[in-house]
């Protein structure tokens, strides 16, 4: 199934490194329309919640650390295929293994503070917008 809609977060490394800007630019150079943006910093108990599904994992509470540590800019976007289109612009979780030119291989420090979070199914799309946008008319 294609969607016309993905979420995307900006995570706090990409913020605090002044990337905003240039991914932004890669986003809308590869098709992608923002649909709703905004600055904002996840709480520890937000950033338990977006991430429960790894609250068993080893790393689950640096995770929780760095992604509350500074502020994100979360959006939705636009584009025909927008959860599969999106994973591919990001590249692989690791940046050691993302493809050359991915936004993970230019802007990424490790596999924990790997830059960007995008939606991996039209669910969690639908979930993930909705947890940092429900109540917007703009959508
Ligand atoms: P994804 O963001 O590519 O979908 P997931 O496996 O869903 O990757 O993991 C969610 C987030 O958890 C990653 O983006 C990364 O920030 C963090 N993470 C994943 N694996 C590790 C790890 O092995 N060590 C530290 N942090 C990790
Ligand atoms: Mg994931």
């Amino acid at each position: 199934m294609t969607t016309n809609r993905t979420f995307t977060m900006l995570k706090p490394d990409s913020v605090e490194k002044g990337n905003i800007g240039a991914i932004l630019e890669k986003i809308n150079a590869a098709g992608f329309r923002i649909v709703a943006m905004k600055l904002t910093q996840m709480t520890q108990r937000d950033a338990r919640a977006f991430y429960d599904i790894h609250k068993e994992r080893p790393f689950f509470g640096e995770l929780v650390t760095y992604m509350t540590r500074g502020p994100i800019v979360a959006a939705i976007l636009e584009k025909e295929n927008a959860v599969e289109d999106f994973r591919a612009l990001i590249g692989a979780t690791n940046p050691e293994e993302a493809a050359e030119g991915t936004i993970r291989k230019l802007y990424a420090t490790s596999i924990g503070e790997n830059a960007v979070h995008g939606s991996d199914s039209d669910e969690n799309a639908a979930i993930e917008g909705a947890f940092h946008f429900a109540g917007r008319e703009m959508f």
